[in-house]
């Protein structure tokens, strides 16, 4: 089996590594500090303790779930580590990475998207909880990723399945991208869980999100109905009824939340086509506002 190096501390990276530790992979952490890491482990049916010394490099397979802000600076420190035909797998919410990616891999270099509904959290600095089992996508995104196919896809199965492929992940992309454009901002602004959304105080401005999101993404050449997103909108604030979202928590702890890569990237589109999305642009004016950068 091949050696997977995952980069950052996050608690998908580092629930990723557990599941690949269990299914028998050597794996590593790239962090930005070379001391000694360890970590605890816990999901409903196990609990272990891993230790992480300084990686061995050249990378060759590595999984990049990093926040979007954060990706471009991660992949400029790694190019000198990566191996000439290295993979490279990237998994965040929001869009806007990818092309920002690519130009800078070698011809040889294959780079790839995943996305997850895993939910994992950091009881503390050192201990991740694995607190919902979910699912993922993956999809190729260049040629040279075909050329380990088999490997990246038995491994995000490991670490992150059960795992569906996509010859084109860009749907799978747009569609999380809604949820993400109507439930985080909403939760980041209102200062409330998920489940507050099916409020029907909410009604009216989720309608005209979901309403302006599709007209962008029919325009971006992605072919969704209102009512296919209202439904999966829908199903998401149920099904995570009690979770705070991940730009409400960026948010009360003022960190830097991934506004510019959801609603800033549906923006940009917008723009792109000569659209205006006057629901997504006072959101994200009241939340630059409030936002500590
Ligand atoms: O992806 C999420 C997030 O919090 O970023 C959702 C699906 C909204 C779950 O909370």
């Amino acid at each position: 089996m091949p050696l997977w190096t995952v980069v950052g501390q996050g608690a998908i990276g580092l629930l990723a590594t557990a599941r690949l530790h269990q299914a028998g992979y050597p794996v590593q952490l790239h962090r930005r500090s070379s001391a000694p890491f360890d970590f605890i482990f816990q999901s409903a049916d196990d609990a272990f303790s891993l230790s992480f010394h300084t990686p061995l490099t050249p990378y060759s397979f590595i999984l990049l779930p990093v926040k979007a802000y954060a990706v471009v600076d991660a992949v400029q420190q790694l190019l000198p580590l990566l191996a000439e035909n290295a993979q490279l797998v990237l998994s965040h919410n929001g869009m806007g990475t990818i092309e920002q990616v690519l130009p800078l891999l070698k011809p040889k270099q294959g780079l790839w998207f995943l996305s997850t509904s895993h939910g994992a959290f950091k009881a503390n600095q050192t201990t991740v909880i694995h607190s919902g089992k979910g699912q993922s996508v993956l999809g190729a995104l260049n040629q040279a990723a075909f050329a380990q196919q088999q490997s990246v896809e038995e491994a995000m199965q490991a670490a992150l399945g059960p795992l569906v492929v996509e010859g084109d992940i860009k749907p799978s992309l747009w569609l999380k991208l809604a949820v993400n454009a109507v439930i985080n901002p909403l939760t980041a602004l209102h200062q409330c869980k998920n489940g507050e959304l099916s409020r029907s105080h909410y009604t009216s401005a989720i309608t005209l999100l979901i309403e302006e999101f599709v007209r962008v993404a029919n325009a971006a050449g992605q072919d969704f109905s209102v009512e296919t997103i209202q439904n999966r909108v829908k199903q998401v604030i149920e099904q995570t009824a009690e979770n705070y979202s991940s730009m409400q928590q960026d948010f009360v702890k003022g960190r830097r939340t991934e506004l510019e890569y959801i609603t800033g990237f549906l923006l940009r589109q917008a723009e792109q086509h000569q659209l205006q999305l006057p629901a997504h642009q006072a959101l994200y004016q009241l939340l630059l506002q409030k936002s500590p950068r």
